[in-house]
């Protein structure tokens, strides 16, 4: 996978200035989804609450880490796309094993990676079962990593089942973040995606079953809002069950005050041996996605920018540094040292202004261009809000939706790697072709003659006429000058 914040060097030993170096041609990319109009859309008292969350602010997700620790096994229902072999498919890929881990090892794997990774901001512990049923151990590693690192964010993910049992608990601790996953406010629909539900010590199946989740999963929610916890709702689209009724669970949990909804495409391998998975159901593509998220957008904000990681995963979102950090790797012991982390934090306060002001410069532009289609433009970037990757070394590219309006972030498309050692594989620029549609044009570092005829011929136009530049003033310029304006301030 790209690494979307190559901070190598932030790997050693390292200085401010090379921190800052590192970030001008890193980071992560794109502007302004879900929360992510930063201090605009919110008071200062929420900004200051999500501004370091790489998931509930899709602008700090170009900046900070989140680390997930595999601690809570148990779960106390059956989604048909999961399989219980792998992980909580409600907060991560499915088809994923985590490496299980104790409390006394997380809290080891929490210090050994705020030692390496200084963007790390949060710790989530999202399974690989569900993190209320399995409290003790959930509530034992918050508690200790608390009193190491006392900065760090603390955030859960839940089905909801057992959540209004901890709330309170939840709240004492301090854990400020709270996913659940809702699937469906209808149980008519939920018995379609669930099975059984294990509660108050039986089996429930059927409708019943669906009806007590959703009943627990509502109780939960206006709990955690009651206590001013920020929620976060996770719906998977299924085609064909639930996609137009998301629409629904949209105002419904608006209505209830949460704070986010991430609709996450279903992802459904037969090879992942789930219900779903072995019956054929299938998950809906990007552009349905994009469809049904423009569809509620004005109801409860939307997280775009989900990469549906794994529950061990490391990093910035959309890298997974996980397996650099399994237990067998790790010292004998390890204390935290926090000097990095901090150090890193004065560094981004500076690049997130620079990029602020850009993005206003860029819209201000924008606004200039008068009447011009909205277009989606794919950026190959590797981080740091720059176009700043080869077309051909690309495994996702970053979409944006751009019209005289401004540019808008609205997703991203993986992709296989196109250029391996200099030679572009057949195969994979067929399915760079599908997985951009709906695209007009890719924005990249470079790109040779041959892909861009070829993208040309499909309708699809591409540009490195804008390397290194910062996004969204890239695709202004690229936009004003397609539409005749010239642009007063664009690049950087
Ligand atoms: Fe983890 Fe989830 Fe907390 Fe984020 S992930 S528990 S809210 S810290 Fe984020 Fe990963 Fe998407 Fe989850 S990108 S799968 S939404
Ligand atoms: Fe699987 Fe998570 Fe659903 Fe439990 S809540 S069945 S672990 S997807």
């Amino acid at each position: 996978m790209a690494q979307l914040i190559s901070l190598g060097s932030l790997k050693a030993p390292t200085s401010a200035a090379q921190m800052r170096a590192s970030l001008a041609k890193s980071g992560c990319a794109s502007s302004s989804c879900g929360s992510s109009d930063g201090p605009a859309d919110m008071s200062p008292e929420l900004w200051e609450r999500v501004k370091d969350h790489p998931c509930y602010s899709e602008e700090a997700h170009h900046y900070f880490a989140r680390m997930h620790v595999a601690v809570a096994p148990a779960c106390n229902i059956q989604c048909n796309y999961c399989n219980r072999k792998y992980d909580c498919a409600n907060e991560s890929r499915p088809g994923v094993v985590s490496e299980r881990l104790d409390p006394d090892q997380a809290v080891k794997k929490v210090i050994a990676v705020a030692n390496e990774v200084p963007q790390l901001s949060v710790l989530g512990i999202a399974g690989p079962g569900d993190a209320c049923y399995d409290w003790r151990k959930t509530k034992e590693t918050f508690e200790r990593v608390s009193k190491e690192i006392p900065d760090l964010k603390l955030c859960l993910s839940t089905n909801g089942l057992a959540l209004p049992d901890y709330v309170d608990e939840i709240a004492d601790m301090a854990i400020d973040h709270v996913t659940i996953t809702i699937n469906a406010i209808d149980p008519e629909i939920g018995a379609k995606i669930y099975p059984w539900v294990f509660y108050d010590h039986r089996r429930w199946t059927g409708v019943e079953a669906s009806q007590i989740l959703l009943e627990r999963q509502m109780l939960g929610l206006e709990m955690l809002v009651a206590r001013g916890i920020l929620v976060k709702v996770n719906s998977v689209m299924i085609p064909g069950i639930n996609d137009e009724h998301l629409i629904e669970v949209n105002k419904a949990v608006k209505a209830k005050g949460a704070f986010l909804h991430n609709i996450m495409p279903l992802i459904s391998d037969p090879a992942h041996g789930t219900h779903f998975g072995l019956t054929g159901q299938r998950g809906p593509t990007p552009m349905e996605v994009k469809a049904l998220q423009d569809k509620v957008e004005g109801g409860t904000k939307l997280m775009r920018h989900c990469r549906q990681c794994r529950a061990d995963a490391v990093g910035i979102l959309g890298e997974d540094r996980g397996q650099e950090f399994t237990m067998d790797q790790l010292p004998e012991t390890v204390s935290y040292d926090p000097a990095r982390r901090e150090e890193y934090r004065s560094v981004v306060a500076t690049v997130r202004g620079e990029h602020a002001a850009t993005k206003e410069a860029a819209k201000a532009d924008l606004a200039e261009v008068g009447d011009a289609p909205a277009l989606l433009v794919a950026v190959a970037t590797r981080g740091g809000g720059r176009i700043n990757l080869h077309f051909g070394h690309a495994q996702e590219f970053q979409v944006f939706e751009v019209s005289p309006g401004g540019v808008t972030f609205v997703g991203h498309r993986k992709v296989e790697q196109y250029c391996h050692g200099g030679h572009g594989e057949e195969r994979a620029f067929d399915g760079i072709v599908e997985t951009l549609q709906g695209v007009s044009v890719v924005m990249c570092a470079k790109i040779g003659e041959a892909p861009k005829d070829r993208l040309e011929k499909v309708g699809i136009k591409a540009s490195d006429a804008h390397a290194y530049d910062w996004i969204e003033a890239g695709i202004a310029a690229w936009y004003a000058a397609e539409y005749g304006t010239q642009p007063a301030v664009l690049t950087a």
